[in-house]
């Protein structure tokens, strides 16, 4: 089976299981998680943030951030197309009583320009807007990297005008991989920043909130009131942080391999795929030309043995990952081509 529907489907290898199996473990509630403590300190020295929090999921850190940095009745700007609009559960309505204004990015991308046209004024008819969220790499525009100077522009803009910024990088690693840009310099232009353990760099569960000292206290506590407060937690951090040391620098095997795909599904009939965007390990196609619908595409295929997902409106994702060799790649392409063309 090659399973190409998310990167969040890896399993620890062998070498991340002894690593789970040999952790120092401790009540995390009180703090004393010797894994949790150094993973929590490894992510932070490496974002250049002052702190760091381990959370359950992206999802988790996000609603943290958001929660934290603001107050019930504020106004939140963020891209249409964002995870936190989609798949988030709600949870900015529903936890941070926050509503959005969004702005129909470029690729994911918007620019302080765009955000500009949407801060209210100081005006009693007005929501005051407190936050603004990027995602990078960016998921549904297709894995695509968010400019850097546009990001850093972003962050100018809003410390201006005392607006905070978080990012949802749970494929910043991704990102950095992808343009050589490292993950600390794109940290540098936001407040705070969610990454992710469990999507390409292969950890079973977990993510890492980082931002400052006084914003880490108060998304700490966030985090209780989620029931993300977690006891022997070690165990997870354990593979987090064999997944920094180990993981991270491979990601370009999966970008490569996401190319060799998407090559290969522009060569079928009936498929477009857009390839300025296939920047890292995420690829959509256009398939409503194609003679089959996207939901028998995906059936067929699947009895093929190569999984993906089917999104809708004539749209599936293939995402690359820890678990899809270079010869798993190119056998999938192989099945591709031999079934729909
Ligand atoms: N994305 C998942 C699904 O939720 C769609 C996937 O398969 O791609 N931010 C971004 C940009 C994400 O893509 C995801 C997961 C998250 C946050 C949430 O992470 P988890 O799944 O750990 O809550």
């Amino acid at each position: 089976m090659i399973d190409l529907r998310s990167d969040t489907v890896t399993r620890p290898t062998p070498e991340m299981r002894e690593r789970i199996a040999r952790a120092e473990v401790g009540d995390d509630v009180f703090g004393e998680d010797p894994a949790v403590n150094l993973l929590q300190e490894r992510t932070a020295e490496l974002l250049g943030k002052e702190a760091a929090l381990f959370v359950a999921s992206g999802t988790m850190g996000n609603v943290a951030a958001v929660r934290a940095h603001t107050r019930h009745g504020d106004e939140v700007i963020l891209d249409t197309e964002a995870h936190i609009v989609h798949y988030e559960a709600g949870s900015a309505a529903a936890v941070s009583g926050v509503q959005f204004w969004t702005v129909p990015g470029r690729a994911g991308a918007f620019t302080a320009r765009d955000v500009g046209k949407r801060v209210r004024p100081d005006d009693v008819h007005a929501a005051p807007t407190t936050l603004i969220c990027m995602e990078n790499t960016h998921n549904r525009a297709g894995g695509t990297v968010f400019p850097i100077e546009e990001m850093e522009g972003i962050g100018a803009f809003a410390r201006e005008r005392g607006i905070r910024t978080h990012l949802d990088g749970a494929r910043l690693w991704n990102a950095a991989v992808a343009s050589g840009v490292p993950e600390a310099r794109w940290a540098a232009a936001v407040d705070s920043v969610t990454v992710c353990l469990s999507k390409g760099l292969g950890a079973p569960v977990g993510s890492v909130l980082a931002g400052s000292a006084d914003f880490i206290r108060r998304a700490r506590r966030v985090r209780k009131m989620l029931g993300g407060g977690m006891r022997q937690a070690g165990v997870l951090a354990a593979a987090g942080l064999y997944a920094l040391e180990h993981h991270r620098e491979r990601l370009a095997d999966d970008h490569a391999h996401a190319r060799l795909l998407a090559e290969t599904l522009n060569r079928i009939p009936g498929f477009s795929v857009e390839m300025d965007r296939v920047q890292t390990n995420i690829i959509y196609a256009d398939v409503s030309e194609h003679r089959w619908s996207e939901a028998e595409i995906v059936r067929r295929m699947a009895e093929k043995e190569v999984l993906f997902l089917s999104l809708g409106a004539g749209r599936i994702r293939l995402v690359t990952h820890l678990d899809v060799s270079r010869g798993a790649a190119e056998e999938a392409a192989g099945r591709l081509e031999e079934v729909l063309v």
